[in-house]
């Protein structure tokens, strides 16, 4: 084993202090006080293994190690470091660790890579704050203009660039990366599942990811006396809410093949407990491995919301992401397989039922995605875990693969 488990354990375990609820999860929202302290630590780690650090308009952290070929494509190796509300230690940081490791192990192995190496650790690929997701890679890959990123609020009304400005970074700087600047992107995931841990397997090498939408649902109705306000005269906002969403994940077991409908996130308005509520927003997350599904899911839900619009009560729905499926890069792929078996390291093929910034970046590069197993197979919750072995096993099959795509 060459990878350092100390050095993993220090990583995984400094990050896992910058929440906002302690003894309750890693709580790691995008631009927050507990941002800039994990951010600060990854610019800290970067540094000492070598690494020449910039932050772009987003805030997606960069550590290069310059190759011998000038200007040659980057191989790029990182995660995301924002985190659901009282998710686990694990999710997203497992994979800007890995990239801390492969670079302090270029640096202690005096690598010089033909091709640069890149160390990424990305922000909002939950959605937690911005809601949609994937905002740091999508970002790279094109997919946010500037006017799109000005729009985008959090739910106290404050906009992406002011809260980059909060804790010094700079939003007018750029954020799409140029395709030809890149020659692959690897990241290192935890599975989030429990097959890898149920069949004792070390490493998942992903040859798919699940395609997903969400829907911000609105549900408007009449604010009204709790007391006074006969029953046969009320639009209550919450209570069609609550028709359409206990209808939901009958249309997902409906459409079948795996397809899953979720509503996670709703706020009530104006949330008075005598109060007939007006409005009620909800998130819908729709998934499935094919993308027909995904859209008649979609349909299903818009036209049942729609049967509900009557009495005053109004439906809006926006659709705040959308991914296609995606196979993976076979030769990347391969690489991946070829690296566990010189490290005998037991892997098996898998799907991915979540997704990760890879999918995106895999619209504009080459992308390698593994899984290392999940305690009991659970995740998005402070019981989120995976051993340190564990974690060291799956950057060692990253490193091999990373030396070969940037030495030729
Ligand atoms: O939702 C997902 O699949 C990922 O955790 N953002
Ligand atoms: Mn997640
Ligand atoms: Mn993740
Ligand atoms: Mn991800």
């Amino acid at each position: 084993m060459i990878a350092s488990q100390e050095r993993i354990e220090k990583h995984i375990n400094s990050l896992s202090k910058y929440t906002a609820t302690p003894n309750q999860g890693t709580t790691r929202l995008t631009y927050s006080e507990e941002d800039l302290q994990a951010r600060t630590y990854i610019k800290e780690q970067m540094k000492t293994y070598g690494l020449k650090v910039r932050e772009d308009g987003l805030g997606n952290i960069f550590g290069k190690l310059e190759g011998e070929k000038k200007d040659a494509p980057s191989v790029i190796v990182g995660s995301h470091f924002d985190s659901v509300p009282n998710g686990g230690d694990y999710d997203g940081p497992a994979g800007v660790v890995a990239g801390l490791e492969i670079a302090a192990l270029f640096q202690e192995n005096h690598i010089k890579p033909a091709h640069p190496l890149e160390i990424i650790a990305m922000i909002e690929e939950e959605g937690s704050r911005f809601g949609g997701g994937l905002m740091g890679s999508r970002g790279i890959a094109g997919y946010l203009q500037k006017d799109d990123i000005k729009q985008l609020k959090d739910k106290n009304g404050i906009s992406v660039p002011e809260a980059m400005e909060e804790i010094g970074l700079d939003p007018s700087l750029e954020v799409k990366r140029d395709p030809k600047t890149i020659k692959a992107f690897l990241e290192m995931h935890i599975e989030q599942g429990p097959l890898l841990e149920e069949e004792q397997i070390s490493v998942g090498v992903v040859e798919s990811i699940v395609g997903l939408t969400q829907l911000e649902v609105t549900i408007s109705g009449k604010a009204g006396h709790a007391g006074t306000t006969p029953m046969d005269r009320r639009s209550d906002a919450l209570v069609a809410a609550a028709n359409i969403i206990a209808k939901l994940p009958q249309i997902a077991i409906e459409e079948g093949e795996g397809t899953v409908t979720t509503v996670g996130r709703h706020e009530v308005f104006p949330n008075g407990a005598n109060v007939i509520p007006d409005k009620v927003t909800f998130s819908v997350d729709i998934r499935s491995s094919k993308e027909e599904h995904i859209k008649n899911v979609v349909q299903k839900v818009k036209d049942f919301i729609a049967s509900y619009e009557k009495d005053n009560i109004q439906a809006e729905v926006e659709q705040s992401l959308y991914m296609q499926p995606k196979e993976l890069n076979q030769e990347i792929c391969s690489l991946l397989q070829a690296s566990c078996e010189q490290l005998d390291i037991s892997y098996i093929t898998m799907h991915s039922g979540a997704g990760h910034d890879a999918m995106v970046l895999s619209d504009i590069t080459e992308v390698g995605l593994i899984f290392v197993p999940s305690k009991d197979g659970l995740s998005h919750c402070p019981e989120e875990w995976t051993a340190t072995h564990e974690l060291a096993a799956g950057v060692e099959v990253l490193y091999e693969t990373a030396l070969k795509l940037t030495k030729k």
